[in-house]
Order: structure tokens, then C-alpha cells, then sequence
């Protein structure tokens, strides 16, 4: 298969070449499950991204020409083309980001949705057209691209979140500079190589390879950049978006999640453990849609945490490539320490251990960064673990009375990204719908698995706002106009010839 499992060195993509900076410092890109060096990035410098924004505002002349059902097809093709290459792009994704095997193929499987959902809006792309309160005059609103994109996406989602930010863009006509993450250069580069594939004209897509602090704030202030779409820590969101926001751009931002998955005493507690387990443990934790915190009617407490205790003893740790392996490593030594260092916060706050809350070692996981899926309980909802985006298999089981207290504990962290509520009773599951406040809301599932048709988003610190995926994702990409065409030969004036 046309993939190239072990690159030496990934080079930046800017107007149609692969180059590489010379002098930029390299990092490896190290497989978190064996610490097997997979390749090497070179960090790049602002000129790097000053090349590339050339090129893509150069580029974006033409293609926001292209008639947009033409831009749609290079989607389609780039999803025939990951289609195929589906299996060798998830076992090099579970290589350099260690999620197992089958999530790495859920990955690619939802970058090859958004391509064809994408795809299919260059024949739609829809605006309105709506009745003028004038005689003999038409009024409609037509989307137009914003400009030259700047994309900066985060390691947990490789490919599928750089899709919803890409595939967007290039249908409504943007051009793109993309900084994927530094721990995860392999997906990013095979994924400019499709593009390359399917002829996609030189400067529509660049990429740049660096860390935040020099490409990322180099692009976030770059005067050719229109529009910057990131995903990754609130606390960095945070600062791109004050420096865009002086320079009025505008600015989509997903950042973090403190998701919660309530039990209510008449739920099915067999499917509410299956759904805690999958998306508390799941990618190990390390997703911003993670169920954190478990908020359970004390009822039903005991029992359900026997149960999940007894499934997480259930669970094989290794390295993901392994289809019987049910939790790999966490990215980096960093995040592993960052984990560990909540340990200690929880004890110290008096929150009970019922397992995990070690690394996992021995003999094959010792040359990779392991964490042993982790439950405390007694929480209470003052606690750090309560309230601080951990991201990491670490999840906190606090009690609560009844629905309305479940709900209030839910929404009272800064985040509002996900949550869920496990419960048979119609009258329960309506409430909450309305009340929880988060951008996703499941009734009976646990806190991840979104489609990419519908927005994916949250409230409070988790957004500003906007919305990646669906069509909420060309709100982000598209600026309104307005047409007014009046042919009636006169001079017709709105709000005073018509009253
Ligand atoms: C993320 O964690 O940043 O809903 C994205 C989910 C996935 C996407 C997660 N479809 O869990």
C-alpha cells in the first residue's frame, strides 16, 4: 500500500513542494506504545510561514473561483483514496499516537465521512432567497470564502479533526495553512499527500510543521491569514484568541471538556457500564469529548461502581496494534507525569481509590507510557478531579440525590462540551436534553462517538462560540453577502417607499 510507514524526516508542503527547513531544530516522532522513533519533523520559523501564506493567498485568487460542485469532487476523490489507504493510515496512527487499532480505523473512517459530506455541499452551499418588502426587485445571501485559512490541530484526532477544519475550508473556497501537532507529523504528512494525489492546484493546501509558539503565533498574527480555526487547550485558546481578536479576526476555537455521564436509579446499569468504560477509558482517556466524571443516584451507587470496577479489571493494556488490546499508552512522558501528578491532588482531597492510579508496567509495557485505568470515588464536587480537565483514563465518581442535583453538577465546571444521562423514564430524559449545558447531549451512550454531520461544539470554556463539522463547520469558513437586485428602473427605497 502506498503509504510510507517509516518517513525519515516530514517536510513542510508550501505551493506545491515538499521542503525541508535545513537548520530547523528536529524532534522525533516517537511511537508512545515502544519508543520506537518513527521519523523526525523539523521545526519550522516564521519565514516558513510567511512562504506559505503567500502561497496560499496567491492560490486562493483561482480557487475560489473553481465552481464550488468542482471543489466538492477533489473531496470525493481524497475520500476514495483514504478509503483505500484506511487500514495502512490507522495502523500508522495507532503507531504515532497509540490509540488501539479499531479507534484509529473510527478516526480515518470519520475523515472519509467528512469528505463526502463536505464533498456533497459544493452542490448545495446553500444561501437564501427570500421575497424583497420592494416590487420588482430580488434578495438573496450567497456564502463567500473568508480567505486563507489557519488551521492548528491538536494529536488525539490526527486526521478526523484536521477533516473537519480542512474539507470545509476548501469547499466553501478558503485556502489553507495547516500546523498539525508536533507529536503527530505522520498522519498530517500522508494526508498532504492525497491531496497532492488528486491534483488539488499548488497553494490551496500548505503545510507547516512547528511548535505553537513560533508557527502557530506566527500565523495567528500573520495579515494574511483571515480566519483561524484551533483545536487543543482552553488555556491556548484563550491566548490566540485575544492576539487574533485585536487583529479582527475571526477566530473558531474547541478546547477542553470536564464530561460527565449521570445514572439515574431506574437506568439499565449493564449498557450504563458499557457506555462509562468506552468513553471513559477509550483512546485512554485522551479525548476532549472523555467522560471525567461519573454523576450517579446514590441509590445505585455501590452497585454500579462494583460493576465498573469489575470491568475495568477486565481491561488489556498494550500496545494498540494488538486487536485484543483494549486501552494503549498516553502520548508522551509529559502527559503521563501530568496524570500521575493527579493522583496525589486526589488523595490529598480525600477522594477514594477504588483502582488504577499507577502507571502500567511490566515487561513489554515498560518501554512505552502506560497509565492503569483509574477510578476514585466519594468525590465531591470541590475537588480539582471534580473540576480540571485531567485528559488521561482517570474518572471520578461523585453522588448525588436526584435529577436536578445531577444537573447542577454537571453544569457547573467551566466546560460544557459533552454529556450524558442514563436513564428509562421519558420525563427525565426531556428535562435534561434542555437543561444540560453542553454542545452534545446523549441519552442512553456515553460522552463520545459524534457524527460528523452534526456540530461538534461546546459551551463556557470549551468554545467561543462556533462549531466544527456539520454544516455549523461553513458558518466558520464562509462570510455572508447580501444581494439586492432591483429591476424595477426606479429608485426604490427600503423602509420609506413602501410605507
Ligand atoms: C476530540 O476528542 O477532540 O465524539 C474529538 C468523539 C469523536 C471526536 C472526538 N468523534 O469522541
Amino acid at each position: 500500500m502506498d503509504v510510507t510507514v517509516k518517513a525519515t524526516v516530514y517536510k513542510n508542503y508550501i505551493n506545491g513542494e515538499w521542503k525541508a527547513n535545513p537548520d530547523g531544530e528536529k524532534v522525533a516522532n516517537i511511537n508512545p506504545a515502544n519508543g520506537e522513533v518513527l521519523g523526525y519533523v523539523t521545526l519550522s520559523t516564521e519565514r516558513d510561514v510567511d512562504e506559505a501564506v503567500r502561497a496560499a493567498k496567491e492560490a486562493q485568487k483561482s480557487w475560489a473561483k473553481v465552481p464550488a460542485p468542482k471543489r466538492g469532487e477533489y473531496l470525493f476523490r481524497i475520500g476514495e483514496i483514504l478509503r483505500e489507504r484506511k487500514e495502512a493510515l490507522a495502523r500508522l496512527l495507532t503507531q504515532e499516537m497509540g490509540k488501539v487499532i479499531a479507534e484509529a480505523r473510527g478516526e480515518v473512517q470519520e475523515a472519509i465521512d467528512m469528505a463526502y459530506f463536505m464533498g456533497g455541499e459544493g452542490r448545495r452551499l446553500a444561501g437564501q432567497t427570500v421575497p424583497s418588502e420592494l416590487p420588482d426587485k430580488h434578495a438573496m445571501s450567497l456564502r463567500v470564502p473568508v480567505g486563507v485559512a489557519g488551521l492548528i490541530t491538536p494529536w488525539n484526532f490526527p486526521i478526523a479533526i484536521a477533516s473537519w477544519k480542512i474539507f470545509p475550508a476548501l469547499v466553501a473556497g478558503n485556502t489553507v495553512v495547516w500546523k498539525p501537532a508536533t507529536d503527530t507529523p505522520a498522519l498530517a504528512y500522508e494526508f498532504v499527500k492525497i491531496f497532492e494525489a488528486v491534483g488539488l492546484p499548488k497553494g490551496v493546501v500548505n503545510l507547516v510543521y512547528g511548535s505553537g509558539g513560533t508557527v502557530g503565533r506566527a500565523m495567528v498574527e500573520h495579515p494574511g491569514i483571515d480566519i483561524i480555526s484551533f483545536t487543543g487547550s482552553t488555556e491556548v485558546g484563550s491566548e490566540i484568541n485575544g492576539r487574533a481578536g485585536k487583529l479582527l479576526k475571526r477566530v473558531s476555537l474547541e478546547m477542553g471538556g470536564k464530561n460527565a455521564v449521570i445514572v439515574m436509579d431506574d437506568a439499565d446499569l449493564d449498557l450504563a457500564v458499557d457506555g462509562i468504560i468506552w468513553s471513559a477509558f477509550g483512546t485512554a482517556g485522551q479525548r476532549c469529548t472523555a467522560c471525567s466524571r461519573v454523576i450517579v443516584h446514590r441509590n445505585v451507587k455501590a452497585e454500579l461502581e462494583e460493576r465498573l470496577v469489575r470491568r475495568v479489571e477486565s481491561l488489556k493494556i498494550g500496545d494498540g496494534l494488538d486487536e485484543s488490546v483494549d486501552i494503549g499508552p498516553v502520548i508522551n512522558e509529559k502527559a503521563l507525569k501530568q496524570i500521575e501528578a493527579y493522583m496525589d491532588v486526589a488523595k490529598s482531597e480525600g477522594a477514594v481509590l477504588l483502582c488504577g492510579g499507577r502507571r502500567a508496567e511490566g515487561g513489554a509495557l515498560d518501554s512505552g507510557y502506560y497509565f492503569e485505568p483509574t477510578i476514585f470515588t466519594d468525590v465531591t464536587r470541590d475537588m480539582r478531579i471534580a473540576k480540571e480537565e485531567i485528559f488521561g483514563p482517570v474518572l471520578s465518581i461523585l453522588a448525588v440525590d436526584s435529577l436536578d442535583e445531577a444537573i447542577e453538577i454537571n453544569n457547573e465546571v467551566n466546560y460544557g462540551l459533552s454529556s450524558a444521562i442514563f436513564t428509562r423514564d421519558t420525563n427525565q430524559t426531556f428535562r435534561a436534553m434542555r437543561e444540560l449545558d453542553t454542545g452534545i447531549v446523549y441519552i442512553n451512550a456515553g460522552t463520545t462517538g459524534a457524527e460528523i454531520h452534526l456540530p461538534f461544539g461546546g459551551t463556557k470554556a470549551t468554545g467561543n462560540g462556533h462549531r466544527d463539522s456539520g454544516i455549523a463547520a461553513l458558518d466558520v469558513f464562509t462570510e455572508w453577502k447580501s444581494v439586492y437586485v432591483d429591476y424595477s428602473g426606479k429608485l426604490q427605497r427600503a423602509q420609506i417607499d413602501n410605507n
